[in-house]
């Protein structure tokens, strides 16, 4: 039985081999499986969890690459359901050392943007703790009322939310509804984890404070906001308590690629919370995950299993 549900759209990414060089010269590149989503079903299993993803590939190269990649992680492929009329999603990505990468995407229309509301009723809830949501999901589906049946069924079954805003401004057509549908989604998200500038982007707000403030004023479920700093660490805020507290991250050395670390940091967190971990144990491994992400090329593939998250936590240094 599932622990952890997480829903939105796998990507076959390629990611450039080649250092400092653009997407439009760049002529080597690496297939991997990526997805903000399923990067947190990888790196949740990964540390000895059940979790169920759903989704939709296209019945072509890239869906069966991407339902072996799954399988291979040991992930349940029941609800990863093969679309013949559209195509599975892909991503493009330079390659960097410094600063974050340059992204291309050729997703809009794709099989999980086509996603139907049917999808969801064979989906079995019982005994699930949490669903895992992000901001991307509202922003490629071609029919919202996926989303509203998802949070009702959610509801009823009284499995929270942790939702991660992941603001990608290339699939909204404009800001003000990027901003207003997942501003409503964070509405129903026990707990919510957006990045600073996010935070800012979505509240008005500029300190940490103050947009978990908002985050809280904004929602009854709300109980929890936890605002990602970066390499620096994340603070955590408590509905009803006056101070939030940092959590500090820890020292890299080699950045290889910051992409999948903020995935990275909720596999951390979400693990830690359904291991019972008090919240600040359980960002602190969010931390420690984040960092071990950006170490390594694929999105996912630098998640530890819990022997690696041991042998790091005895040598990493925290800032
Ligand atoms: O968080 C990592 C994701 O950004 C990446 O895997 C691709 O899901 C993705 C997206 O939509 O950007």
């Amino acid at each position: 039985m599932a622990e952890l549900i997480t829903i939105g759209e796998p990507l076959v990414l390629f990611a450039s081999n080649e250092e400092g060089v653009s997407l439009e010269q760049a002529t080597s590149f690496t297939k991997y499986l990526a997805g903000a989503e399923v990067n947190v079903a990888v790196g949740v299993t990964r540390l000895n969890h059940k979790v169920d993803y759903v989704s939709a590939v296209g019945n072509d190269p890239f869906g069966k690459f991407i339902k072996q990649a799954i399988e291979d992680r040991n992930i349940d492929t029941a609800h990863l359901y093969i679309d013949n009329n559209y195509p599975t999603g892909c991503m493009f990505k330079s390659k960097t050392s410094t600063g974050d990468p340059t992204t291309f995407y050729l997703r809009r229309g794709s099989a999980a943007a086509h996603m139907s509301e049917d999808i969801l009723d064979s989906i079995e809830l019982k005994g699930l703790k949490w669903a895992h949501i992000t901001g991307i999901l509202p922003g490629i589906l071609e029919n919202s009322k996926v989303i509203n049946k998802l949070v009702d069924k959610l509801k009823k079954a009284n499995v929270s939310i942790s939702f991660d805003p992941n603001l990608r401004p290339a699939i909204w057509s404009n800001e003000e509804s990027m901003i207003s549908k997942i501003t409503d989604l964070a509405k129903e998200a026990r707990l919510v984890m957006p990045g600073i500038k996010e935070g800012k982007i979505l509240t008005g707000e500029k300190e940490p404070g103050e947009i978990a403030e908002k985050f809280f004023d904004q929602s009854s479920i709300t109980e929890i906001v936890v605002i990602k700093l970066g390499p620096s660490g994340a603070m955590v805020f408590n509905r009803g308590q006056d101070k939030g507290i940092m959590v500090s991250g820890f020292k890299v050395n080699n950045v290889v690629d910051t992409v999948g670390a903020g995935d990275g940091f909720a596999v951390g967190l979400l693990s830690g919370i359904l291991e019972g971990k008090p919240i600040e144990e359980a960002v602190k491994r969010g931390n420690a995950i984040g960092a071990m992400a950006v170490m390594s090329p694929g999105d996912n593939d630098g998640y530890p299993d819990p022997i690696m998250l041991e042998h790091f936590y005895e040598e990493a240094k925290e800032q």
